[in-house]
Formats: structure tokens, sequence, C-alpha cells
């Protein structure tokens, strides 16, 4: 019996380590919301009796729709029966669940082969960005979803240009100004801003990207707060869009399912690569590489929001949703605040003029016990703004605009 010795490789720098990727330099330490959550931590070591509520995170509080919930029940339970028992789920997904996001969604004006189902819109956005990799320039607006930035950088892209978008665009980039890029992320109705773009703006980004060989990312994890009917609920109501655009929607805000994760991504087999290769068999032949479906469950449990019954209980939802930004809207407005957003978005973007939004955030938590998301978690163009969640029980919206109105001057000198 030999005795081993076992160096302390943890501490040694040695050159036959693994080097650590240069481009995890480049992130922030910490991503945003966790960020948030520290701060909150923090907060609660202080004051533990402190009962806080959060308009930060955009994240549903309301229970499934019943009918759902029994639909995946049921499902579960076929799953413990000989005949039922199935293992491993088709390459793209249910075949009836895309089926019935063609319908709902599209018109039929999608293919049902160029829906592909999966768990959630933030984990197909970080396999799109392994699909186009690393050699390529990439618009995002900024303020945006943290994801956009930091994946790009993670894959090593070198170009990565911000476009502003702020009160005096409308929030939607000047693509007048932009030139040649390869990939341009848009998030309609937007995360943070709370903006939802018309028909004729997202024509101009169509154009773009057929005039300059680019391909949108498009992102609409919140269509369904979309009340207006003139505003576009999907990329390809735009002609020709479906030459150029990937479409990412998601089931976590539409239906309650962010903990339990379904989505899907749109990839019309008229997009190119610039040798004339189908995206969609790339991205096709990716994912049966690294991915392996979402739950059989939960798919079930999305087919039930898509039917008729299901679609009643989460539009109620919905409406309770976008009754609290309508009050959070009026409770804003009356201390004398510039509120933008909240009309076809579960999101406020409030405008404090000349303040740091981390001190307005920190305002919120320690004087307020209110929890919002300072803009510049979003990018520099969100300095001077904070975002305000819908996302919360009618209870807790009450209690918060009671708050704000109890001490206007506080947070608005
Ligand atoms: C906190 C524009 C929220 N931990 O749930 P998914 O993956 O289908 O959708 C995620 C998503 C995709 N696209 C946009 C989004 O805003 C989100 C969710 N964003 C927010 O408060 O901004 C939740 C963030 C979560 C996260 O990092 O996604």
């Amino acid at each position: 019996m030999g005795v081993f010795y076992v160096p302390n490789l943890l501490t040694k720098k040695d050159s036959s380590m693994v080097k650590r990727r240069p481009v995890f330099e480049q992130l922030p330490e910490s991503y945003l919301f966790p960020e948030i959550n520290r701060r909150k931590s923090l907060f609660l070591e202080k004051s533990p009796s402190a009962s806080l509520i959060s308009l930060g995170v955009g994240d549903t509080v309301k229970p499934l729709p019943t009918y759902v919930a029994k639909r995946m029940e049921k499902a579960a339970a076929l799953l413990s029966t000989d005949e039922g028992y199935q293992g491993y789920g088709k390459d793209q997904g249910l075949v009836e669940l895309r089926e019935k996001i063609c319908s709902r969604f599209y018109s039929d004006r999608i293919a049902v082969d160029e829906v592909f189902i999966s768990d959630g819109a933030k984990c197909d956005i970080g396999r799109l960005q392994m699909l186009f990799g690393g050699e390529i320039k990439v618009a995002l607006q900024d303020p945006a979803y943290p994801v956009y930035l930091e994946g790009s950088i993670l894959q090593g892209i070198e170009t990565i240009t911000l476009m502003p978008c702020l009160p005096e665009n409308a929030f939607f980039p000047d693509l007048s100004k932009l030139d040649q890029h390869d990939l341009i992320y848009i998030c309609h109705p937007n995360n943070p801003t709370g903006a939802a773009y018309s028909h004729q703006q997202l024509q101009t980004l169509v154009e773009y990207a057929i005039k300059h060989h680019a391909i949108i990312l498009f992102d609409i994890a919140y269509a369904s707060f979309i009340q207006d009917p003139t505003i576009p609920r999907s990329i390809y109501e735009i002609p020709g869009a479906e030459k150029v655009a990937i479409e990412v929607g998601s089931f976590s805000k539409m239906a309650g399912f962010s903990g339990i994760r379904l989505g899907w991504t749109v990839v019309p087999k008229g997009l190119r690569f610039e040798d004339g290769h189908q995206i969609w068999k790339d991205w096709r032949r990716m994912n049966m590489t690294v991915y392996n479906g979402a739950s059989s469950v939960i798919q079930q449990g999305g087919v039930a929001v898509l039917e008729y019954e299901g679609w009643k209980e989460v539009t109620n939802v919905l409406n309770l949703y976008q009754t609290n930004a309508n009050k959070l809207q009026a409770g804003f407005e009356k201390l004398g605040l510039k509120v933008y957003g909240g009309k076809n978005a579960p999101y406020l973007w409030v405008h404090y003029p000349g303040r740091d939004s981390w001190d307005v955030f920190q305002d919120f938590l320690e004087n307020k016990h209110l929890i919002v998301t300072p803009g510049r978690g979003f990018g520099p163009s969100g300095e001077h703004f904070i975002r305000v969640s819908a996302f919360a029980h009618e209870e807790q919206i009450n209690e918060a605009i009671s708050v704000l109105q109890s001490d206007e001057e506080g947070l608005t000198l």
C-alpha cells in the first residue's frame, strides 16, 4: 500500500492547469437579478422585521390555471402505466403543441416543422448564440435584457453595438445610423422599457435586415400583454420577415410557467447563411447534439394553455397583471414622474432625471420597502430610470401605491 501525495492544485498556478476563458473577465461580477437579491438580503440582515414588496424581478405570482395543472397531473399519472409510459420525446417537441402554437400565434403562416419547443426563451437564446458563434457583429437595444449582451460576450464576439433606446426615439433604435451587423436583438414588447412597437417601426427593422443581410433575433416573451389590436404580436406579421427573422417565445409570463419551463423558437426555412445553407438545418442539427427537449408532462400543460378553456383562464390572469400595471402607472404619475410602458407590457419604466438608478433602487428598498430594478442594470441608457414590474398580488400593489403616496417628497426630490 503506497502513500499518495496530493499536491494542492487549487492554489498553485501551473501551466498544465485548465485555462480560464478570458471572456469571463468581461462579464459583470454578478448577474443583475442575483445582485438585487444580495442587496435585499443585506438590508434584511439589518432590518429583519421589514416586510418587502417585490416589484423587481419579472416573475409571475398567480397560481397556474386549474385546467392546465390538471392536464399535467393526468400526463404524469399516465407515465406510471405500462400503456402510457414514454421516454425521450420527438426532436422538435410534441407535434400537437407545435400545431397549436402555429394556429394561435401565427395564423398558420408558419409551418409546424419551423417551430422548435424549448425549455424557455432564455435557454434557447443561449443556444442560438452558440449557433451563430463568435465571428459575427451584433447589435443590441440599450437598455436590454442582460442575457443578450452577456451571452454575446461569452461567445467571444468582439463587435457588440449598443443602440440607445430612449424617450426621444420612442425606445426604438435609429437603424438609419447602424452600419452592417449580422445579428440584431429586438425585444417586443420591450423589457425593460415596456415599449411596444408599431407595424411601421418593425417594417424598418425588417427592411434593414433585408438590405444588410442581417438576422433579427426577435424576443416576444411578453407578446401576450399586447392589448392594442394595431400592434403586431409577431415579427412574421411584417412582410419579408420570414426571410430574416428568428422569433423566440415563452410560456413563462403568458401562463405562469417560469418555474416549470416551456417556450418555443421559430426558425423559418427561408433563412440562409452567407453560403446559402439553411439556418433551420443547422439549428435542428445542433439541437440534436446539445438538447434533449422540454419535459413531456410540461408540454402537455402547454397544449392545455392553448386550448379554449386554458386560454380563457390564462387571459383572466393576464388581465389582473394589466390592472396592476394601470394602477402603478397612475400611482407614479401622481408623484409627478414621467412613466413609460405599462400599456402593452407588464413593466413600467419610470424616469428619475439626474438620479443614479442604483441610488433610487436603494431609496425604495430602505425607505419604502419596495424592490424595483435599477435601469442601469439593463445598460448605460437605462441610467436615471427604474423598472417596476406589475407581477404581484393586487393587495401588494395597493400597499405599494399607498406607501408611494405616503411620502411623495422623499423619492421625487
Ligand atoms: C430572471 C426579454 C425576467 N432568472 O423564462 P424564459 O426563459 O422563457 O424567459 C426569460 C426571458 C426571456 N426574454 C426576456 C425576458 O425578460 C425574460 C425574463 N426576464 C426579468 O425580470 O427581466 C426574469 C429575469 C430570470 C432570468 O434571468 O431570465
